[in-house]
């Protein structure tokens, strides 16, 4: 087995690395410089590792199903405009990716909106992703369109996951007492969003005035304290 020892000697005036070979007693000179690069670069390949990581970026499609109502790319909701497919690019960990659409209400009725995602891929991809909209609760009539904006949150410790999908459900109903941002469900979310906006009026901030007294107020809050975890 050959095995070198290395060492520093002065060589012709020079500082250079010497490798001896204890099996054939020879002795093979190589230039400092040389040396010193390859240290360098290894020692830089090791921080980056330790301490960057790999580089890391998630890609993700998600499909959109509707029901009452129609998602296009623009406000003159085309057939040709309708959206089925959101592809949010490329992701980072830790960033927030939005994109704007137009919602219709297609059904002969009033509604208020109600979206959920579903269907993640991997099932754990959830843990670390959050859907949401700035809707702000409002009825919509026939044939109204809303501009939306869907917001996807990434959590930056997102781990083991380079590529997901889920679906983006989003549909028309009843309003839900308490489910204040539309997602189906009364949450800690909603009392949140309660509470940021405290004092508006129903025109301003539609789904916070759960009781329909024309104000956002702490009344509103107690009704989604009681409701808490109602719905899907
Ligand atoms: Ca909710
Ligand atoms: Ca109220």
């Amino acid at each position: 087995m050959r095995t070198n020892l290395i060492y520093r000697v002065l060589h012709n005036n020079k500082s250079v690395v010497a490798s001896t070979n204890k099996e054939k007693g020879e002795m093979q000179y190589f230039p400092k410089e040389k040396v010193v690069t390859v240290v360098v670069f290894l020692c830089l390949t090791l921080f980056a590792v330790i301490f960057l990581g790999a580089p890391r970026t998630i890609t993700n499609v998600s499909a959109l199903d509707t029901e009452k109502v129609g998602v296009y790319w623009h406000s003159n909701c085309a057939d040709t405009d309708r959206v089925f497919l959101i592809d949010w690019g490329t992701l980072n960990p830790g960033s927030i990716e939005s994109i704007v659409v137009y919602i219709r209400n297609e059904v002969e009725e009033p509604i208020f909106l109600i979206m959920s995602p579903k269907n993640w891929a991997p099932s754990n991809a959830s843990n670390y992703m959050t859907l949401r909209w700035d809707y702000n609760g409002r009825q919509v009539d026939p044939g109204e369109v809303l501009q939306i904006k869907l917001i996807l949150f990434i959590s930056a410790q997102i781990k083991g996951i380079s590529n997901f999908s889920f679906d983006i459900y989003i549909t028309g109903g009843q309003r839900l007492l308490g489910d204040v941002n539309g997602d189906g469900r009364v949450s800690s979310s909603d009392l949140i969003l309660v509470f940021v906006n405290l004092g508006k009026s129903s025109e301003e901030f539609p789904g916070g005035d759960v009781n329909g007294d024309g104000r956002v107020s702490s009344s509103d809050a107690i009704l989604v304290i009681i409701n808490l975890g109602a719905g899907s």
